[in-house]
């Protein structure tokens, strides 16, 4: 049952906006995640994504049972490679790397993982992913070995976004990447927004309430900020509420 994902479709039709914290298991331990889920909570996140392009700890499964037992919040997995399917989460973000000419990761880990994926019992989310410059390289397009998308080539960005809702993906996740210097542009997410009906996550380099605020008001149905956290939690409250100010449709 797409009980995840049928939530997250019904929030995008009313406008009411996400915010998910993204946490990298190798940049954490049981104790700085236990108050870091805390806060995240106390925030109002809507949801964790856990993963990342390299993840090299034995951490996952302890980092996702250790999110599920201090908080009802939902888990959504973000794998940068198969090694990263963990049963404790509630869903798991197929990603197929639409904006690159990588066949493994448009195609080939799917089907190498496919058995393990399926035996998960997770609920599985295909998503389009689309890695965009974000001005310097990061992780992802390093180990991705495919050109990101040019930040300015807003009609590549939309010819991307709509043959993936065609191609049946359900969710659009433009990225610039951990830590990007640029983050996506509005004008981009606006283009993109504008021309798909599927929801779309906008993630990399966002650290500020104003960014994340546009960034929803451009057309982003989740925001995701991983890296600006990892130091400095001190936004996350006021850039949760910039993200739910939104006005949501009745
Ligand atoms: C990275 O989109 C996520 O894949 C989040 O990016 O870590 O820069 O917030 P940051």
């Amino acid at each position: 049952m797409q009980q995840l994902y049928s939530s997250l479709a019904e929030k995008k039709k009313k406008g009411n906006k996400q915010f998910a914290v993204l946490i990298d298991p190798d940049k954490v331990n049981a104790g700085s995640l236990k108050r870091l889920v805390e806060h995240a909570v106390d925030c109002g996140v809507d949801y964790f994504l856990v993963g990342g392009s390299l993840v090299v700890s034995n951490f996952m499964d302890s980092c996702v049972q250790i999110i599920k037992r201090e908080s009802n919040v939902p888990v959504l997995l973000f794998p940068g490679s198969p090694s990263q399917v963990c049963k404790y989460a509630d869903a798991l973000l197929y990603l197929s790397l639409i904006s690159g000419r990588n066949p493994e990761l448009l195609i080939g880990q799917h089907v190498v993982s496919a058995p393990a994926v399926r035996q998960s019992g997770l609920e599985i989310i295909p998503t389009g992913y689309m890695v965009i410059d974000g001005g310097a390289p990061t992780t992802v397009s390093y180990i991705s070995n495919a050109a990101p998308l040019p930040s300015d080539k807003n009609d590549i960005a939309v010819c991307t976004a709509m043959a993936g809702e065609m191609l049946g993906m359900k969710l659009i996740y433009m990225d610039a990447g951990s830590g990007a210097k640029r983050p996506i542009t509005e004008s981009m997410i606006a283009d993109v927004a504008k021309n798909i009906s599927i929801p779309l996550i906008i993630g990399g380099g966002i650290k500020d309430p104003e960014k994340a605020y546009l960034n929803c008001k451009s057309g982003a149905d989740m925001i995701v900020i991983g890296n600006a956290f990892e130091s400095d939690t001190s936004l996350m409250k006021e850039i949760a509420s910039a993200i739910h100010s939104i006005p949501v449709k009745a």
